[in-house]
Order: structure tokens, then sequence, then C-alpha cells
């Protein structure tokens, strides 16, 4: 009798102890995955994603290790948010990101 009291005990506790891991697994939220073309991060792919992109079109960004233009400094209009293929300089390939998810949301 005393070894089932036993065993019981230490199955509740074995219980109590992973009940909450488990409650903490099936609540947690994975952050989602950024939104392609997202310029502003607001969720959305739209007007303002794309003026904000527009405005910096033709700029470049200081020197990195994708540099477009060695030893100059970051132009005046550079939007490294609008940079969306990482390379530096805002250019069509960065445009075409943003039309190709425009409309999108998260
Ligand atoms: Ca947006
Ligand atoms: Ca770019």
């Amino acid at each position: 009798m005393r070894k089932r009291i036993l065993v019981a005990s230490m199955l509740l506790v074995f219980i109590a102890s992973v009940l909450p891991t488990v409650f903490l697994v099936k609540t947690a939220k994975a952050a989602p995955d950024p939104l392609l073309g997202d310029v502003d991060g607001d969720g959305d792919v739209d007007m303002a994603d794309l003026s904000t992109a527009a405005l910096a079109y033709g700029s470049y960004g200081p020197d990195g290790p994708n540099r477009q233009f060695p030893g100059l400094p970051a132009s005046g209009r550079w939007n490294p948010q609008a940079d969306l293929d990482s390379n530096n300089f805002i250019d069509i390939h960065d445009l075409l990101v943003i039309a190709k998810n425009f409309g999108k949301t998260q």
C-alpha cells in the first residue's frame, strides 16, 4: 500500500512539474515571418511602402560587405529599410519585391 502511495505521489509531482511546460509550449506563439516588401513595418505592403522606396530610389548605403560605391558615405536619401535585397543600393529589384507582394498583409 505504501508503495502505491509513493508511486502515486511521484506521478503527481512529475505531472505538476511538466504541466506548466506543456501549457507554455501550447500558448507560445512564434513570431511571424517578416513580410517581404513591408518597408515601413506596419504589416502590409501598400502605396506607403512603394512611395518610401521610390523616394530612396538610386541611393546607396555606407561601405559594407555589399557596397556598390567603395569609399563613399551613404547618400542623403538612403533608407536601409527600402533595401529589400540587402545589396546596399535601392534600385528596381527592391521595387520589384514590393510589386510582387503588393496587397499582402500579415
Ligand atoms: Ca507597409
Ligand atoms: Ca537593394
